[in-house]
């Protein structure tokens, strides 16, 4: 019999490949595929910034964008200002095309801080993980109040939990679901002095302890906002607030977070959430809470340290701060000062100064003097983006408008003088949510670009049906007047979207890196099992009525053309791509069984399934990786019970 080296060594001769594996020679290999050498994008083909924000073909963009996609429950990659679709990153949601939620490496990621209730659920339904989630928003860790390339962080709404995208992959590594609370809306990093904590909102009221021994009595409801360790990935700890909280931010010193509530009156009607005049901000003083759980002073629920702040309490955690019914957006200026709270039912967007907190603090001063101004600038205002020269851009949402204004002349018109805050009205079609502009969530402000985030396109684009994209459209903010040059059509429903500086992200990888902890645990598996999966393997190890199947792809191959199991088998296939040239991506798809995956190279992918019916099924290659891409496949047999 061969060795596994002399196997591998006579394959790798037979498809021509040079020892260390690097390049697929031949008339088939990298050439005539058109396929470069690996390497990384050169910044210096960036685009000239052009009028219409195009970028010719094989330039690149100025600047990523980090965009949401709300219920599609992916993370995408955008380029700005081309706008062009760079990747979808799964998160949330079940896909297709790389197996995402379906991989035994991605279900783990999924399983490993879900709770015993949301295990319960699942397992009622059939299914292993949540295949939804409602994703709002994107933001990057920081250092020192600027972006700093570790990870992305994001919200899943519908299924309360918090998602974390590894940089250097842009893969997630670590989903956590957030006991207690409900429906995880708003989401911040900590500013500085680093992304200690990754800050989030409840935004939906239920009882505390939510067994069912009190339902419809509302005055046991209570709201939850949670502090993420973000490496640890675990709650640090929680604070009960009254009133229900929607988008949060953090401020520039480590000091403070801040979330915006619309429903004050803990009303559970849309009648009844809008019937105050008043709602409010909450300020959270994190030194305060981190004094209390340091010192052992909170009620430990579901295995969360949680501490009560709500008004009654009349502790030192929070501060409300009366603002006009139902706002919405929460934005820190990149002046380390101003913090801006979207009126949403109000015309207007109130200034709040973060300097003036101490002292709500220690001197319990009126909440109301932190209120600088309050610009009337039209209506809906939801969200506010900041430039590097002193000015807001709001969206108004019922005037389908961007209104841009200029900070301190809002503080000097509030405090008497005459002059209009408002230096420019552009009207976006339709219905604007979020609005970006490039690093404007960071010390790094800059003022060539915004995005604008519409949630109607009607007539904007050819019909597609009833369902209508959204529309995110780039505005030109380098001069005085804004803008619009171009309209970008996208799926349901991007909320938000960060833009990043490329030089912020030096270490994206093109290939994997063999030792990834992506799949640590599926090595110790194989390791368990006699195989080493960083060698051509091929190896069909049988565990009771469960089969481990080793495969190792190499352009255009499979290490293995076919293996045999028995039917009822669970059967696992485990795959490692050894090709090492960028973008040589292979895949594994087992006809008829619903199973399919990515196997970047240098990365080990697996999938488990039950070989429910004996006969003859043909895996494939789904990702388009060579002139022999379609001869990339192999049979398995399952065998009928008892033969
Ligand atoms: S929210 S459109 Cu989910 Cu960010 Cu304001
Ligand atoms: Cu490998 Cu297609
Ligand atoms: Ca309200």
């Amino acid at each position: 019999m061969e060795t596994k080296e002399q196997k591998g060594l006579s394959r790798r001769a037979l498809f021509s490949m040079t020892a260390g594996g690097a390049v697929v020679a031949g008339a088939v290999g990298t050439a005539a595929l058109g396929i470069g050498a690996a390497g990384v994008p050169d910044l210096a083909k960036a685009g000239e910034k052009s009028a219409d924000g195009s970028v010719a073909p094989g330039k690149l963009d100025s600047y990523y964008g980090f965009w949401s996609s709300g219920q599609s429950g992916e993370m995408r990659i955008l380029g700005i200002p081309s706008m062009r679709e760079l990747m979808r990153v799964p998160v949330f949601n079940r896909c297709s095309a790389t197996g995402w939620g379906q991989t035994n490496e991605s279900i783990r990621i999924h399983q490993r801080t879900m709770t015993e209730k949301t295990r319960k659920q699942l397992a009622a339904n059939g299914k292993k993980i949540h295949d939804n989630g409602d994703l709002h928003h994107v933001h990057m860790s920081f250092t020192e109040g600027k972006y700093d390339g570790r990870y992305l962080f994001m919200n899943d709404k519908a299924n309360t939990r918090v998602a974390r995208v590894r940089c250097d992959v842009m893969k997630p590594d670590a989903i956590l679901e957030i006991p207690n609370a409900k429906g995880i809306h708003g989401l911040r990093p900590q500013k500085w002095p680093r992304t200690n904590y990754v800050f989030c909102n409840g935004e939906d009221e239920a009882p505390l302890v939510n067994d069912g021994s009190t339902m419809k009595d509302v005055s046991t409801y209570v709201n939850i906002f949670s502090a993420i360790d973000a490496e640890k990935w675990e709650v640090a700890w929680q604070v009960q607030v009254s009133g229900n909280l929607d988008n949060c931010d953090a401020d520039y010193e480590g000091k403070w977070a801040f979330s915006t509530s619309y429903n004050s009156e803990m009303g559970m009607t849309l009648e009844d959430m809008t019937k105050s005049e008043m709602d409010h901000v909450v300020v959270f003083n994190i030194a305060e809470i981190e004094k209390a759980i340091a010192a052992g002073n909170f009620k430990e629920i579901n295995g969360v340290k949680v501490l009560d702040g709500r008004k009654e309490a009349k502790s030192q955690f929070t501060r409300y701060i009366p603002v006009a019914n139902n706002p919405h957006g929460c934005n820190m200026a990149p002046d380390k000062k101003h913090l801006c709270i979207g009126g949403k039912l109000s015309p207007t967007v109130t200034v709040l100064d973060v300097t003036r907190f101490d002292a709500l603090f220690t001197d319990n001063a009126d909440p109301r003097s932190a209120v600088v101004a309050e610009p009337e600038l039209g209506l809906g205002p939801l969200h506010t983006a900041f430039d590097g020269r002193g000015n807001a851009y709001t969206s108004l949402f019922l005037d389908s408008q961007v209104v841009k204004w200029n900070i301190e002349d809002a503080i000097k018109a509030f405090s008497g003088e005459k002059i209009n805050p408002i230096k420019d009205k552009l009207d976006v079609q339709y219905q604007p949510g979020h609005l970006k502009t490039v690093m404007g969530e960071t010390l790094d402000a800059s003022s060539d670009w915004l995005v604008c985030l519409c949630k109607f396109s009607k007539d904007r684009f050819l019909n597609v049906g009833p369902l209508k994209p959204e529309n995110d459209q780039l505005i030109d903010i380098s001069g005085d007047k804004m803008v619009l040059v171009h309209d970008g059509p996208n799926f349901a429903e991007p909320h938000d979207a960060i833009a990043v500086a490329p030089s912020i992200l030096p270490n994206i990888r093109s290939i994997w890196d063999r030792q990834d902890k992506m799949w640590a645990e599926t090595r110790k598996q194989a390791e368990a099992d006699g195989v080493n999966i960083d060698e051509w393997t091929d190896k069909v190890v049988r565990d009771g009525d469960k089969v481990r199947v080793y495969l190792t792809s190499v352009a255009p191959a499979f290490s293995q053309t076919s293996f045999t199991v028995k039917e009822g088998d669970e059967v696992t296939v485990i795959v490692t791509n050894l090709d090492e040239i960028e973008d040589l991506t292979h895949g594994f798809t087992m006809g008829n069984h619903g199973v399919a995956m990515e196997i970047g190279p240098q990365q080990t992918s697996s999938v488990t399934f039950v070989a429910a019916n004996p006969g003859v099924y043909w895996y494939y290659c789904q990702w388009f990786c060579h002139a022999l891409h379609m001869e990339m496949r192999g049979r398995m047999f399952v065998e009928p019970k008892g033969a």
